[in-house]
């Protein structure tokens, strides 16, 4: 199998992280966004939501998603809950991400660290900054009620996953972490797994890097 990534996108770490925590080993071709590489026609052929990650499996199939790809991934794994209940549960969760988490601090990161072309004065970022903290509020009172994983207190599953990456970068965008202790101790926890596997690899001081090293 094969991921289309960028080196710097959260959504391609969470990829990257499961599949190192189930032991799949993953073929990378990099792209950059800087360079314009998904503005290629190449790359609309294979992913026509002209996003990243996108997953080639071994038959040539396509995935997009980073949602859906964790999803595949995870089939037949620990990750994967197997009740409906907590099935509905990480994906309760995983909504959440994207709609409510992902959404203000994906963008607060970008263009406060990565493009650095808005300031943190200007009414977006203020806004993001919000709603971000807002989403980790949710997840630090959702934490505090003594659970040490997302969406099942068993075993972290994908939920957790789909959490990791934007919450690890969020002081990228300003936000202090250290106003929500219980999500310090679960990111430590997700850290602490056999396999973790940080936006650099072998590199864990690199996760609120801005740079871009190569592809
Ligand atoms: N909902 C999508 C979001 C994917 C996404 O936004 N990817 C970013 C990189 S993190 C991207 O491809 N951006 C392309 C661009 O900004 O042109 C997912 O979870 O995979």
């Amino acid at each position: 199998m094969r991921i289309i990534d960028t080196q710097r996108s959260g959504n391609c770490w969470k990829v990257r992280l499961l599949a190192s925590f189930v032991g799949i080993e993953l073929r990378r071709t990099t792209l950059s966004i800087d360079r314009g590489d998904l503005q290629s026609a190449g790359f609309t052929a294979i992913a026509p939501m002209k996003r990243v990650p996108v997953l080639e499996l071994d038959d040539g199939s396509l995935l997009s998603e980073s949602g859906a790809i964790l999803f595949y991934l995870a089939q037949g794994t620990p990750w994967w809950p197997q009740t409906p209940i907590a099935q509905a549960q990480t994906l309760a969760w995983m909504h959440f991400e994207q709609e409510q988490h992902m959404r203000p601090l994906a963008p607060l990161r970008l263009h406060l660290a990565l493009r650095k072309d808005i300031a943190p004065t200007d009414p977006r970022a203020r806004n993001w900054l919000q709603e971000g903290h807002d989403a980790l509020a949710i997840l630090e009172a959702h934490l505090a009620t003594g659970r040490q994983w997302v969406s099942t207190d068993a075993a972290p599953s994908i939920a957790d996953i789909a959490l990791y990456p934007y919450t690890r970068m969020s002081p990228m965008g300003g936000v202090d972490l250290g106003r929500y202790p219980q999500v310090q101790q679960w990111l430590a926890r997700i850290e602490g797994l056999p396999g973790y596997e940080p936006l650099f690899p072998g590199q864990p001081h690199l996760n609120l890097s801005t740079l871009e090293t190569s592809g």
